[in-house]
């Protein structure tokens, strides 16, 4: 390796030793404290609205991994420029690392539930970091020196470099890359697991027994499922259930730790602790939640069994001044939705729930407590591992989506989704079933109807509809002749309005227009 090669190589390895040294660290300070996840979710806060959804387009769920992914080809790009300009008498690279070390600290002070402490992993990492820098700057300019390359003063260099000196120094140096590397290695890795291990609140989550219900629902009628092979189930078991959240690191919240705070303009400020829940009546719900990013036929929605604590019973103590007409939830990650006051006390199954189809919460859907609002998109309602509730107004306050462009107002649009056939299968003429799934929380579906080509809408017949807060299955049964043919269908809700045709994207309050699917029968 040439002393080039060996810069490149001391400047990775003491940017990774920053990374190592910032890990280990953030198992005291806390995880997102650490320089990856806290700028990270500096990024994902200010990405302009135009790069955010060309992000979520291209890459969709996997968005985050690539975020991760750029910012670990710039941090080497970074690193390698910091060990070429880095001299023993120039401490250029170190400058350059104290730079972005004080950005990672900056971002992680900026995070909402940062505590000052949360410098400290930065701050310490890029101190480790110059320091492996230096000495392993100092070897390979040894090295330079005696292999009579490099920038090393002149007046510094043997005259005449013996190709034993020059190997020497170069194993000098390689060892102190190894070392380095390892070092840096050994902390990034120690600290990920003892910073799962200490933190993690999976445990905890599997040895929770929720409340039981005094007025329990009936088992979900069989005919909610018309059991059509490759139409998407009634209930939505927890682990298929769809994830939309912007936590590059899922927040651990221990049932311990977390309260639930009801203030602002409110007669009376309420702080509700896990254990202050046994003492209040829960109620079972099925609710099906939607997001307001899901694209015609896609599946950014699930159906589940919740269990929690009525809202309006909850803001009923808090006692909401008659101006107010807003609730901005807000997370333990600091991300916030601004629901409806009215919406939330009109009756409606609103919840602080606890339990999703009879365990607790999973962590990733927002355990201890999240909130789930029947009829409204998850963006304005469904506000995971929430602590606190204030009581505002739309005129005085923002949540996080409607900052960035999305409305402020966000109840879920009637829709549908074909599921079966799939345009993938190969289809025959004759009987072919077509199914899906229709929604309008809190409205209920009174109908589904299917077009074959430019053909009359005709009725599908639909499953039982235990509640008018979940989708509701359908099928239509056709006889298919040879060619190509597009299928279509819509829904009617509760109060007899039928989904609009009109194509519409998602922002700024949902998709409209009818799902199709085109096949071919032969
Ligand atoms: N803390 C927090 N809660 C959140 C979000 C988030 O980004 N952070 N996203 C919301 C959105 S946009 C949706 S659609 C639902 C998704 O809930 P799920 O991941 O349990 O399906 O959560 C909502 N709650
Ligand atoms: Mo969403």
């Amino acid at each position: 390796m040439t002393g080039r090669g060996l810069r490149v190589a001391a400047g990775v390895v003491s940017a990774g030793v920053i990374l190592g040294v910032a890990e280990l660290v953030a198992v005291l300070a806390g995880a997102e404290s650490a320089p990856l996840p806290a700028v990270g979710d500096w990024v994902v806060d200010q990405t302009p609205d135009g790069v955010r959804e060309w992000a979520i387009d291209t890459f969709g769920t996997s968005d985050k991994t690539v975020l991760f992914l750029i910012m670990g080809v710039v941090a080497v790009v970074v690193a390698a420029l910091a060990g070429l300009v880095e001299r023993t008498r120039r401490p250029v690279g170190s400058v350059l690392f104290v730079v972005f070390g004080g950005c990672a600290a900056l971002a992680a002070l900026t995070r909402p539930q940062a505590t000052w402490t949360w410098i400290f992993p930065a701050v310490l990492g890029t101190w480790a970091g110059i320091i492996v820098l230096r000495s392993l700057i100092r070897r390979i300019e040894d090295f330079e020196r005696a292999a009579g390359t490099g920038s090393a003063p002149a007046d510094a260099a043997p005259a005449d470099p013996a190709a034993a000196d020059v190997a020497l120094e170069r194993r000098i140096v390689v060892r102190g890359l190894v070392i380095g590397g390892a070092a840096a290695a050994g902390a990034g890795l120690v600290g990920r697991l003892l910073g799962a291990s200490s933190r993690n609140v999976a445990g905890e989550r599997a040895e929770v027994t929720l409340p039981s219900v005094t007025a329990p629902l009936p088992e979900v009628d069989p005919g909610a499922d018309l059991r059509i092979p490759g139409l998407t189930s009634y209930l939505t078991p927890n682990a298929d259930f769809y994830r939309i959240d912007t936590a590059l690191v899922v927040p651990q919240v221990s049932k311990e730790d977390w309260s639930l705070r009801i203030h602002g303009m409110v007669d009376r400020e309420i702080r509700l602790t896990y254990a202050d829940l046994a003492a209040r009546t829960p109620i079972e719900r099925l609710v099906t939640l939607a997001c307001v990013s899901n694209e015609i036929g896609g599946d950014l929605i699930g159906n589940a069994l919740w269990l929690g604590y009525r809202l309006d019973e909850l803001l009923a103590e808090a006692v909401p001044h008659p101006e107010a007409d807003m609730v901005l939830s807000r997370s333990k990650d600091g991300w916030t939705a601004g629901s409806p006051l009215s919406v939330l006390t009109d009756g409606r199954d609103a919840m602080l729930a606890v339990g999703m189809n009879g365990e607790a919460l999973p962590v990733v859907h927002g355990y201890p407590a999240r909130l789930v609002v029947p009829g409204l998109y998850g963006y304005v309602s469904a506000t995971k591992w929430v602590t606190e509730l204030e009581v505002t107004r739309f005129d005085r306050a923002q949540a996080y989506w409607t900052k960035r462009g999305w409305s402020a107002y966000g109840p879920i649009k009637t829709g549908t989704r074909i599921d079966v056939p799939s345009s993938r299968k190969s289809l025959t003429p004759g009987r072919i079933t077509v199914a899906g799934v229709a929604w309008a929380q809190h409205r209920g579906i009174r109908g589904v109807e299917v077009r074959i080509d430019q053909g009359e809408w005709q009725p599908a017949r639909l499953a039982v509809e235990p509640s008018i807060d979940t989708w509701r299955q359908w099928a239509f049964d056709w006889e298919a002749t040879p060619g190509t043919h597009t299928i279509w269908a819509r829904a009617t809700d509760g109060a007899g309005e039928t989904q609009t045709e009109e194509r519409r994207d998602v922002i700024p309050d949902g998709a409209t227009g009818y799902p199709s699917i085109t096949l071919q029968i032969r």
